[in-house]
């Protein structure tokens, strides 16, 4: 920067190509062709995806989004102040941020309007995301990465203050145990002690409502699921039709989490130009395209506690189907 020119207001670094789309290569190929086959949830979310996620939060039957923004928008305040009135505001798997207000408005009531460092792999609604939040809160400024998380974590800006690291949505469910305990555990080795970590989770509660939350009556959570075709056609060549493929979600109670899955309507091959590939799906074969996990205190807690992470406060909504907690090192 020129000495004496004002910093910009929105800065946001792009890491998705960083490896040449290697990484993306080698696991779709290992994903389709292990037994059972299996792709990453971070691949629903490409402009489309990220659109269609926003429609399922204002479903009728998604209670998630809903419940954690009655949190936020009861007790922001309080969790600033908890969090020690943090001077910059990480969140991980930002989106279109919009829960997030309640936290940006609270810590600008206390006087501590932070630096906000959105990441996500998304880099539409990254973008999107940034100019709106600039435009309704002057003096913000934004310090962005665009990657994939579980990559490039060490590589989040720093920005000013203490850090309050918000994982917000019930995005950690959508992780498997090891690699959840992994990637809290460098969250861990990231925070300085009075840095904190703010993570949004879905709890357990009755299958009917946990599998009516993904299998909603207009198709908007089919069409998220099936869109990671899509992606897979334009970014690796690939010809998947997705009305060769039905979206199947349930609940696996024994490991407290739901499973969704795209299954295939009829015996196909289906061809990945850019993989150099050819997979067979048989008739009635399923795909897990993701898990979302949900939890009890007490199950989130020995997580908290196997990464090396000190609970540190506990808000959920009056119904108790959500909560947000606060941890520290
Ligand atoms: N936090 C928002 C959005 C949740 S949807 C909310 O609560 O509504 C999950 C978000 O995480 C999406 O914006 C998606 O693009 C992002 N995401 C998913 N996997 C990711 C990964 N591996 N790295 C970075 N961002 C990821
Ligand atoms: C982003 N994530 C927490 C959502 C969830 O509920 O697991 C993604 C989603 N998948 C289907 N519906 C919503």
């Amino acid at each position: 920067m020129t000495p004496g020119a004002a910093a910009e207001p929105i800065e946001i670094e792009v890491r998705l190509r960083a490896d040449g789309g290697v990484t993306m290569e080698r696991e779709v190929r290992l994903g389709l062709t292990a037994k059972p086959k299996e792709l990453s949830p971070k691949y629903f979310y490409d402009e489309r995806g990220s659109q269609l996620f926003e429609r399922i939060t204002e479903l009728p039957e998604y209670y998630p989004t809903r419940a954690e923004r009655q949190i936020l928008a009861e007790r922001s305040a309080e969790i600033v102040a908890a969090a020690g009135e943090p001077g910059t505001l990480v969140e991980l798997g930002s989106g279109s941020a919009t829960k997030t207000r309640h936290l940006l408005s609270a810590m600008s009531e206390a006087g501590c309007l932070p630096t906000y460092v959105p990441v996500d792999i998304s880099e539409e609604i990254t973008h999107e995301t940034a100019d709106s939040l600039v435009a309704e809160y002057p003096g913000l400024t934004i310090r962005g990465l665009v990657c994939d998380f579980e990559h490039d974590l060490e590589r989040i800006p720093n920005g000013g203050g203490r850090r309050l690291v918000a994982f917000l949505g019930g995005t950690l469910g959508n992780l498997y145990p090891e690699p959840r305990r992994r990637f809290l555990a460098r969250i861990a080795a990231l925070l300085e002690p009075g840095d904190g970590i703010l993570l949004g989770a879905d709890l357990v509660k009755r299958r009917s409502r946990l599998e009516a939350a993904y299998n909603d009556a207009d198709g908007i959570t089919a069409a998220f699921n099936k869109n990671v075709l899509s992606v897979l056609n334009r970014e690796l060549g690939a010809d998947f039709d997705p009305d060769r493929f039905e979206h199947v979600a349930g609940y696996d109670p024994e490991q407290a989490r739901m499973d969704i899955r795209l299954r295939s309507l009829e015996d196909q091959t289906v061809r990945l130009d850019g993989l150099d590939l050819t997979v067979r799906f048989a008739a009635g074969e399923e795909m897990r395209t993701e898990i979302s996990t949900k939890f009890t205190r007490e199950r989130l807690e020995s997580v908290y506690r196997e990464a090396g992470l000190r609970p540190a406060g506990w808000f959920t909504d009056p119904a108790g189907d959500y909560a947000l907690s606060l941890a520290s090192v």
